[in-house]
Order: structure tokens, then sequence, then C-alpha cells
């Protein structure tokens, strides 16, 4: 088989990817290491910068994200029992869009499937081969038969855990990594949101969060060791500690149901350079990881996707690989401002066992500024609505 880019994963990354090429005549073969509907099954980030939903609507998979989004143009942070709201709209005319990565990715794959793509779902072993050539490859097992896809260019989409990383060098590569001793237990529920924008809550028993993908489909989180597994926390036990964690209003006005999904993350911060090697270029979680904290997880990757289509269309179309070359650097130029956001919001809103004093003295002060300073919403709104690309 040839192609002109093969892509490892079919997540958001992968898919993204494929359909911004295709729109620009560019033809893209999709390696995925699991069925679609286990794709499908993962739920994921909730918010998206409006760069991420343009890119949607440019390659015609926005029209059920239009009809179904919510748009929110600010959000609350409670501490104890107070609570203050950074209004996106009056400091930066900015908002952010609410719809679940998981619908996100079902439009990709509805768009893929009706633009013809080939998407290969699945696949065992997948691994890029021969990056340093100018005939990369990439290696895969499909149905007990091996297979091989030629192509110009292999993104690497397939997340933290996937090969396209591994394929760097690992004296040619540098990995940043932090990892926070605590996880977020997440629960789904079929109830109406507890308020109009997110809430996101810190107080003396930890970080809590209320968000939502819709109305009537409620996400909560609450921070919780990391030795914590689901099955540890019935649904009455969650909703009694989520509205610990809550101002009084938020506790007392709740709407508690059955969880129809309940999972457990750990928090790492993790950023590889370079993002690229020969022929072969990573994107989104294969290159990074940030703490869901600043909801940037699924934006950062969109950011990736921007930069490498970009310039996969300057040497496509314009023979020009000025792009390409500076694909790596630009990407972590952006990567690492959304490593600080996401770590300055986990450091802010979280609590550690054992904190010394004068660090929690400190996350009183930032909260304190945060809530009267204009200059510092500032900083926060544009982080939080998403960094230019
Ligand atoms: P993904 O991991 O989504 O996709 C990679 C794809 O590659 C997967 O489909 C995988 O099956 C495939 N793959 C892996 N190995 C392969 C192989 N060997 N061969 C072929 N395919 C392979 N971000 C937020 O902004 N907010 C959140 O609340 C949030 N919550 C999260 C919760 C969890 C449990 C996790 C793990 C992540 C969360 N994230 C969140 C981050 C998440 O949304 C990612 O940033 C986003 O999925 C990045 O998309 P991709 O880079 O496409 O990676
Ligand atoms: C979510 O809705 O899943 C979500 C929202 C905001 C975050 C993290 C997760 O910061």
């Amino acid at each position: 088989m040839r192609t002109q880019v093969a892509i490892i994963g079919g997540g958001p990354a992968g898919l993204l990817l494929g359909q911004l090429l295709r729109v620009n005549d560019i033809d893209s073969i999709i390696i995925e290491r699991h069925a679609r509907e286990h794709v499908l099954s993962r739920i994921r980030a909730g918010i998206l910068e409006t760069g991420l939903v343009n890119m949607m609507k440019s390659v015609g998979a926005g029209n059920r994200m239009e009809r179904e989004k919510l748009v929110h143009t600010g959000v609350n942070i409670s501490h104890g029992n107070t609570m203050f709201r950074v209004d996106f709209k009056s400091l930066i005319n900015g908002h952010v869009t609410v719809y679940g990565q998981t619908e996100l990715t079902r439009d990709l794959y509805e768009a893929r499937d009706s633009a013809g793509c080939a998407t290969y779902h699945e696949c065992e072993d997948a691994t890029p081969c021969d990056i340093e050539t100018d005939r990369p490859y990439v290696a895969f097992r499909h149905k007990g038969a091996e297979r091989k896809v030629y192509c110009d260019f292999i993104a690497g989409c397939d997340g933290f855990y996937g090969p396209s990383r591994q394929a760097i060098p690992v004296e040619s590569r540098i990995e940043y990594s932090k990892t926070y001793p605590f996880g977020w237990l997440g629960i789904l529920s079929e109830t109406p949101p507890v308020a109009e924008d997110l809430i996101y809550a810190s107080s003396k028993r930890g970080f809590a969060l209320c968000s939502m993908r819709n109305r009537h489909l409620s996400r909560y989180y609450i921070q919780c060791p990391l030795a914590d597994s689901p099955d540890k926390w019935g649904d009455d036990m969650f909703w009694d500690e989520l509205k610990r964690r809550l101002p009084d209003f938020a506790a007392d006005k709740i709407a508690t149901g059955k969880s129809i999904e309940k999972s457990m993350a750990p928090l790492r911060s993790f950023v590889c350079e370079p993002m690229n090697w020969g022929r072969l270029y990573l994107c989104g979680d294969a290159a990074h990881i940030v703490p869901p904290t600043g909801a940037k997880g699924l934006n950062t990757a969109a950011g990736d996707v921007h930069y490498l289509f970009n310039a996969l269309c300057w040497h496509y179309h314009d023979n020009d690989n000025e792009s390409l070359l500076a694909y790596s650097k630009k990407a972590l130029a952006r990567v690492w401002k959304t490593q600080r956001f996401s770590w300055w919001m986990t450091n802010l809103l979280h609590r550690l066992d054992g904190q010394p004093e004068f660090e929690r003295m400190m996350q009183k002060a930032e909260l304190s500024l945060l809530s009267e300073n204009r200059a510092a919403q500032e900083v926060m709104a544009t982080n939080y609505t998403g960094m230019p690309y």
C-alpha cells in the first residue's frame, strides 16, 4: 500500500489531521490499534478552544457541534464557601465551547467515512520504519496479515503509550516529566449541571470540578489518592464527598443520580523534545501530556495538528519545506505555554497531604489575587480560552 501521509492513531489528533489533509487533496491512511467502538467508548475532554472549533468546521465536521454545543463566557472558581467568576467576555471578549471529545471524535469518523478515506482498525504492532530515509513506511498486522504502508511522511498521533515517540532514538530524545501525587475520579451522570458555567473548587478536602456535556449530562471530578480505584467509590460516597468540597449553595442544589461512567485518571505533565525525527512527526499525547485541570490536553493536540497540517500543505502545494523543518520548534513553543498554564492551575487548586504551611499560604494569596485583580484574570482568560496558534 502507498499513501502520502500515514497516520498512526485514530484518536482526535489523527482524525483531525486526516480530515484537514483530505480537504486539501492530500491522501492519508489511518492505522488504529482499537476497534472504532472502543475509541468512541472513551470519556475524556469537554472544553474546546475556538481554534479547534474552527478546524472542525473547516473540514465539514462541525454541523452537529454547532447544533449541540454550549458556549461558555467564563468559569467559576470557589474556595471554601466563597466563589468568584473569571468573565472571559468582559475581560478579553473570549469564550470556550462545551462539546465532548467523544462526540468530536464521532463526528470526525463520520466525516472520514463520507470522504471515503482509508481507516484500518484493530491493527497490531504498528511500527514507524525507515523514518530517516525518503521512503518511510508503517509496518503493522491487520486481520492476521502483515501489512506495510509506504508514504512520504508518518504522523505519530498514537497517544502517550503509542510506538511513535519510541521511534525517535532514545539518545536524541529529551523527556521532561512531572507526576502528581493524586488523580481525578470522574463520573458522568444524566443530571442537569449544578451551574451555568463550570465550577473549579479548591477546598480543605481537595479539588473538585463541576462540568458538563450538555444541559442534561453532567461531568464531575474529585481529586483522590492515586491508589483509589473507581470501584471504591459508590455513587452516594462520590456525591457526598463532592458536596463537601463545594460552596453551600452548590452543595444544596446539586442534582445527584446514577453514574453512567466512572473512571480514574492519573495526573501527569510530560513533554518530549524534539517532536519530529526524519519523516516522523509527533502530534498530541504522543508528544506531551498535561494534567486536565486547564482543559488543555485535546486543545494542545489541536495546535500541533494545525502546525503540521499547514507545513504539509506548504510541502505538497508549494514545494516549500521550511515549515516542516520548523514544526517541532513552533509546536513546542505553544506546548510549553499550555504546560505552564496546566501546571499553574493544578498547583493553585489541588491540596497536597503534608503541604508546607507556606505553600498553602501562597495558594491562598494566588487565589486572592485572581479573585480581585483584572490583570491576573486576563492572563488566566487568555490561556484558558486558547493561546493563538
Ligand atoms: P489519544 O490518546 O486520544 O489517541 C491516540 C490513539 O492512538 C488512540 O485511539 C489509540 O488507540 C491509538 N494507538 C495507541 N497505540 C497505537 C498503536 N500501537 N497502533 C495504532 N494506534 C495506536 N484532556 C482535556 O483537555 N480534558 C480532559 O478532561 C481530559 N481527560 C482525560 C482523561 C483521560 C483518562 C485521558 C487518558 C486523557 C484525558 N485528556 C483530557 C487528554 C485527552 O483528551 C488527550 O489530550 C486527547 O485524547 C489527545 O488526543 P490524541 O493525541 O489523539 O491521543
Ligand atoms: C470536562 O468536562 O471533562 C473537563 C472540563 C474542564 C477541565 C477538565 C475536564 O479542566
